[in-house]
């Protein structure tokens, strides 16, 4: 636990409270130099949860303002797993960005290809940013779009987010996974998540990757508010429980066929429908 002083002290958790999780607020009280009990954990404004081993929804950070969904420019990514991280975004109230690290992998072609299929992203808002941790390409506008913020890097396991946290604050050590080069063995993969403070302002959370993340305590109902560009036509179609599969006056589907909504989504929403209906 960190005081407002910025002094780390260990602390005991009274019986009864809730687990804490990264980014929680707490009050404590010392109970020796530099140990505490924490006595009670703030109210969380936001809270990303995803399903531990068992698919039971688990925290894994609190109190970000910010969802920064790191992909890697190889291999190339699926939208699946994008599309699902957006919508948790959104339907816990914090704003996406989308960050495609290892862009040095990239030839100009494949550059603007991927910059191509990431195109319906940036054209409902989302900011989109290729950076890489080799050449610092990029890094100026990831610090930028973090400074000021409370952060959360997730995605994939291997995909740099602690090099990111590592590029942007050098003087901390901080594990990644490169191979031992002796053993090929001790992959520093994260396994929790850790909050680092920006020097100008902002906090920024690394996250350990996932090899999938699935939406938790989300019904299909509550889905198309996970994709933004929905809204405008939500309350429009011919039924007023439409889910926008294969309903008739679908006002989301038409949409999608006259090109205002990128169908590429409409699909991605569908298959998500689909894949929650099949839990339940
Ligand atoms: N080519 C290239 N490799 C990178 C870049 N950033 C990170 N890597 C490499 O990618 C591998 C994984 O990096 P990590 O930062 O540990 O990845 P991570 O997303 O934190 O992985 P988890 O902690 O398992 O979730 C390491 O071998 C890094 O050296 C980059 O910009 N370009
Ligand atoms: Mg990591
Ligand atoms: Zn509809």
């Amino acid at each position: 636990m960190e005081s407002e002083g910025g002094d780390i002290i260990r602390c005991a958790t009274r019986r009864k409270l809730p687990r804490t999780v990264c980014g929680d607020r707490v009050l404590w009280v010392a109970s020796n130099p530099r140990e505490g009990i924490i006595t009670r954990v703030l109210d969380r404004a936001t809270t990303l949860v995803r399903p531990d081993h068992n698919g039971r929804p688990r925290p894994v950070a609190a109190n970000m303002d910010q969802i920064v969904v790191v992909i890697a420019s190889k291999p190339s990514f699926e939208y699946g797993m994008l599309d699902r991280y957006l919508a948790a975004a959104e339907l816990i109230g914090v704003t996406p960005a989308i960050v495609v690290n290892k862009s040095d992998l990239l030839d100009a072609d494949s550059h603007g290809r991927l910059d191509d299929r990431l195109s319906l992203y940036r054209a409902i808002g989302y900011a989109v940013l290729f950076t890489s941790t080799l050449s610092t390409d990029g890094m100026k506008d990831l610090y930028a779009a973090l400074k000021g913020h409370t952060s959360i890097l997730v995605g994939q396991s291997g995909v740099g987010k602690s090099s990111l946290v590592k590029t942007l604050l050098p003087d901390l050590d901080i594990r990644v996974g490169n191979l031992s080069q002796v053993t090929g063995l001790g992959r520093h993969t994260t396994t929790v998540a850790t909050l680092y403070h920006l020097p100008d302002g902002g906090d920024l959370i690394d996250s350990p990757g996932v090899r999938d993340f699935t939406l938790c305590n989300v019904e299909p109902e509550q889905l198309e508010r996970g994709f933004r560009e929905f809204a405008p036509y939500l309350g429009q179609c011919r039924f007023h429980n439409c889910r926008h599969v294969s309903e008739p006056g679908c006002a989301v589907a038409d949409a999608a066929r006259n090109g205002d909504i990128a169908p590429q989504r409409l699909e991605n929403y569908r298959a998500l429908v689909a894949s929650m209906k099949a839990q339940t």
